[in-house]
């Protein structure tokens, strides 16, 4: 099974995001959008793991959820991967939840790492919002620069989920389980 940990972001403020999308227009033809019901905050990308790996691996994940507490955040300006002037990844900022989300986020990935799924990321957990792809690596300054000042409703984070992610012409997500934030 492919899967990730994530956040999922309440409807509303992920409208506000949509609209603050829609109203820069579309002037990007290599940017391939996401379709906002995909739309989810990575906690813990895990990978390939197999199916018999999985008790072990949600009890570890609902052990790591249960000791971090509730949060409040909001999307909040845009970026992009690896940079605005080459970008293979646009995506709204997520604001709040000071150091409580890396941690969480560390914590899913190194419980998911000792139930099988693959090793922890090195490079800092850097929460966003995908909103689109580009395998050329266009320029999106402009883009970035026009969603600066959005400012989503702040709303509350407070469950982690484990998601299956179907891969193939049109990417299919399945919650498998999920958790609160109880700590
Ligand atoms: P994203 O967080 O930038 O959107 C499922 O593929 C989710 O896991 C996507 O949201 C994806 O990117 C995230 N993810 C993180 N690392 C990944 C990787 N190495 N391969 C695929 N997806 C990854």
């Amino acid at each position: 099974m492919r899967l990730f940990v994530a956040l999922s972001p309440p409807r509303e403020a992920l409208a506000e995001v949509a609209g603050a999308v829609r109203s820069v227009g579309d002037r990007w033809p290599e940017l391939r959008w996401i379709a906002p019901e995909l739309w989810h905050v990575t906690l813990a990308f895990l990978g390939e793991v197999p199916e018999r790996a999985l008790p072990s691996l949600t009890t570890r994940l609902a052990r790591a959820a249960g000791r971090y507490p509730p949060m409040t955040l909001a999307f909040a300006g845009a970026g992009a991967f690896p940079s605005a002037t080459r970008a293979n990844v646009l995506w709204c900022g997520v604001r709040g939840g000071g150091t409580v989300l890396p941690k969480l986020a560390a914590s899913l990935a190194a419980g998911a790492h000792r139930a099988g799924a693959r090793e922890p990321e090195r490079r800092p957990y850097h929460p966003h919002l995908t909103l689109g792809r580009a395998r050329t690596g266009p320029d999106v300054r402009e883009l970035v620069e026009s969603l600066a000042s959005f400012e989503g409703t702040p709303w509350p984070a407070d469950a982690v989920h484990l998601i299956s992610s179907h891969l193939g012409p049109h990417v299919r997500y399945e919650p498998v389980d999920a958790w609160p934030l109880t700590g």
